[in-house]
């Protein structure tokens, strides 16, 4: 087992260690790379004062020319990320299960660099476009660096590595015209799933409001494949990852994602950076699902297909710590542009399976940092070292950044006393689980990973009304936007085959039929020699009827932290009701964001200043989470004059927002839609900030979305 260690200096140790390559403005000389210092760097050096510049001029060659190469080939998928410093720390020691010490030393805090993302749209693609979202952990443990590189869904679109290309490039803008950017909403991206019917379960989670979160510190995070934990017996149980968020799993509609884009481009990325500037550090349980070796074949699906998860209903999820998200990088491009996740990075006591997703990411992770990074000498990146000391015979390459002492580079030797010398397992070193392996080489695709249809079925089943609705106008709004009509008939085959109901919806959006005499499109991920009836998709199965944890429905309620209430006001408003409000949202760890006609600062009631924080022409609804409008005669006067605060009012009803009004706010109320609903259990006027709370807490009033088609906003 390993040592216990200390729980505060483990946790600093990455810190510590990127203070050495920190350095910082404050009290500088400028300089050049050189250390030469400068005198002037407005100015080139000519021959006369209206003359040429003089090739001579060193110091504007030094500064163009590193200014020319400022930029390295952004992500091939994952390109728009945001990333943050934190721990994990341990509460359940699992050394029944796995040596592993960050699993072991529940005195540990073991430093941890997050980085989460998007996958199709370039590095200055907005925030919230229908995606995945990559959820990357790397943890800098005392055995050595491990990533766990996952997502925001619990499964894949594809069984096989061999087809990453394939569905990469179907979804990214299509090649002849690089349109659309950061969608998948178009001809190309359906082309390829209606062929390749495996797709289908991770599909209909993007087209679900996972694809679309209101927070990056709102989402659950997935390992998806199965892994290894080996204890130190050496046996192994099989693992699944499940990152749970503290403040429950949260989305924004699509018609709000869609003006966030244009009102806040970067508005994940501006989330994550001020909830952790602000101290509400974004927080995650790691939770684990276990299987015995022995049970790996009792499931109506493939423990290694990463189309398939286990339903929590079947495998309990076990938590056994938390991750904490406490500070912000320095600098962008050195820390979350720089670095590098390799799912091949693993430690002693966790283990690959034979997934052949996962077998093929073994491969290309560490191929693209080549071409991205520049160089294999990556791990000497500041983010990227491992926080123990490393010792081998790997010598040169571009940007050598050590400088490794002594005769040899080779093993074994006797000059350098056959140092580095090999560790035992008894020291900690890795060994791999010896799998007994009895096979043909063999280029197929198992037909255990044939059944297509069962598993988006049980998520569509298990989602809550409001959820299958946002389903059903996703799969409408994307394949409204494919021009071909063979291909949407495909497409609402196979949703048909997934719930017919969804299908009929669906295809009334287009003006379709869903087809039934259509030619069934066969599963294509096979060989041009193979039986395609051997691998065809049969009908979907019923092994639940439905699991609860897949709809946000049965997410966490219970707080508000910190969330953003716009709170609509002008001078004159009243000092008394603004501050009961204000009061309980500081409380509750919720912000206050005063919004008003113009910037600068306005006066309350008792001719106290409140600074504001936008004004209403530099702002919008989908922006927040909920509505306050104060007391005030002269304040809402003020508002009813400009019809863009009506507008905000209307939208924050449409999107199923909580809404509070006291006294004269009520007016402004009236002069929205919200006139005829003042009833709506999520209005309050003059009510305690209490049930504002409770209803915020709700996130949205769902109930009100079969009139919400009416509001015009
Ligand atoms: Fe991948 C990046 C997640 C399959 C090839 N992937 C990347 C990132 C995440 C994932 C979160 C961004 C890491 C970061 O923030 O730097 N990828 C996944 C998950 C997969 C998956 C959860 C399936 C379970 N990926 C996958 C396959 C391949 C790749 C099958 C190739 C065969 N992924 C890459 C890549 C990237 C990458 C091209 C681009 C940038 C990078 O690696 O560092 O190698």
């Amino acid at each position: 087992m390993a040592k216990k260690t200390n729980k505060d200096s483990s946790e600093s140790k990455k810190i510590e260690d990127l203070k050495k390559d920190h350095w910082e403005m404050k009290d500088t000389t400028m300089t050049t790379n050189q250390g030469l210092k400068v005198n002037d760097t407005n100015n080139s050096l000519k021959s006369g004062e209206r003359g040429s510049t003089l090739l001579e001029d060193f110091l504007l060659r030094e500064k163009i020319s590193h200014f020319d190469h400022e930029r390295i080939p952004e992500r091939i998928v994952h390109a728009r990320g945001s990333a943050a410093h934190g721990y994990f720390e341990l509460s359940k020691d699992m050394s029944e299960f796995t040596k592993a010490g960050i699993f072991t030393d529940t005195n540990r805090r073991t430093p941890v660099f997050v980085r989460f993302s998007t996958v199709a749209g370039s590095k200055g693609s907005p925030d919230l476009a229908r995606d995945v979202r990559g959820f990357a952990v790397k943890f800098y443990t005392e055995e050595g660096t491990w990533d766990l590189v996952g997502n925001n869904m619990p499964i894949f679109f594809i069984q096989d590595a061999m087809k990453f290309p394939d569905l990469i490039h179907s979804v990214k803008p299509e090649p002849n015209k690089e349109i659309p950017q950061a969608a998948s909403a178009h001809d190309t991206f359906y082309d390829f799933v209606s062929l390749t019917t495996e797709t289908l379960h991770n599909h209909i989670w993007a087209m679900s409001d996972r694809a679309i979160p209101r927070s990056l510190r709102m989402m659950e995070g997935f390992g998806i494949h199965t892994f290894r934990l080996i204890n130190d017996k050496n046996e192994s149980h099989f693992v699944k990852f499940h990152w749970k968020p503290k403040l429950g799993v949260h989305s924004v509609t699509w018609e709000e994602a869609v003006k966030i884009n244009g009102a806040d481009a970067d508005f994940h990325r501006r989330d994550l950076w001020d909830a952790i500037e602000a101290g509400q550090f974004p927080e995650w349980e790691l939770g684990l699902q276990i299987v015995p070796e022995a049970d790996e074949h009792k499931f109506e699906f493939d423990l290694l297909d990463p189309t398939k998860l286990i339903p929590e209903e079947m495998v309990p999820v076990t938590i056994v710590g938390k991750m904490v998200l406490n500070r912000n990088p320095e600098n962008f491009f050195a820390e979350t542009e720089q670095v590098a996740f390799l799912p091949g990075h693993i430690v002693p006591g966790i283990d690959f399976s034979n997934d052949p997703l996962l077998q093929g990411r073994l491969f290309s992770y560490r191929d693209t940092q080549l071409s991205r990074l520049g160089t294999p000498n990556f791990h000497q990146i500041p983010i990227n070292q491992p926080i123990v000391p490393i010792h081998n015979n790997q010598r040169d390459g571009q940007m050598q950044a050590s400088i490794p002492k002594g005769q040899t580079a080779y093993f074994p030797n006797s000059l350098s006393g056959g140092c580095p010398h090999l560790a035992k397992m008894s020291e900690g070193a890795f060994h791999s689980y010896e799998e007994r392996i009895d096979a043909k080489k063999i280029r197929t695709r198992s037909e255990s990973f044939s059944d297509h249809f069962s598993q988006p079925a049980l998520f569509y089943r298990s989602l809550a009304p409001w959820e299958q609705e946002h389903v059903a106008g996703a799969y409408t709004f994307e394949l409204g936007k494919c021009m071909h009509d063979h291909i949407k008939e495909r497409m609402l085959w196979l949703i048909a085959q997934i719930d017919e109901d969804l299908a009929q919806k669906v295809a009334d959006g287009l003006g379709m039929k869903v087809p039934n005499n259509i030619q069934k499109p066969i599963n294509q991920a096979i060989g041009a020699d193979a039986d395609p009836k051997k691998h065809e998709p049969g009908p979907k199965k019923n092994y639940l009827d439905a699991s609860p944890a897949l709809s946000q429905s049965n997410t966490k309620f219970d707080s508000i932290a910190t969330r953003q209430v716009a709170v609509l006001l002008a001078d004159g408003f009243d000092a008394k009701s603004f501050k009961a409000m204000k009061a309980m949202l500081e409380k509750e760890g919720a912000m206050a964001k005063l919004i008003a006609p113009h910037g600068g600062t306005v006066k309350d009631s008792d001719k106290n200043e409140h600074k504001v924080d936008a004004a209403i022409m530099t702002t919008e609804s989908v922006l927040f989470d909920a509505l306050y409008i104060p007391d005030g005669k002269t304040s809402v006067d003020a508002l009813l004059k400009q019809a863009k605060f009506i507008k905000f009012v209307n939208e924050t009803f449409k999107y199923c927002k909580a809404i509070a009004a006291d006294g004269e706010g009520e007016r402004l109320l009236k002069a929205s839609f919200v006139k005829d609903h003042m009833k709506d259990k999520a209005v309050h006027v003059n009510e305690k900030p209490e049930a504002f709370k409770k209803s915020m807490a709700q996130h949205r009033n769902w109930d009100r979305r079969s009139i919400t088609d009416s509001v015009p906003v």
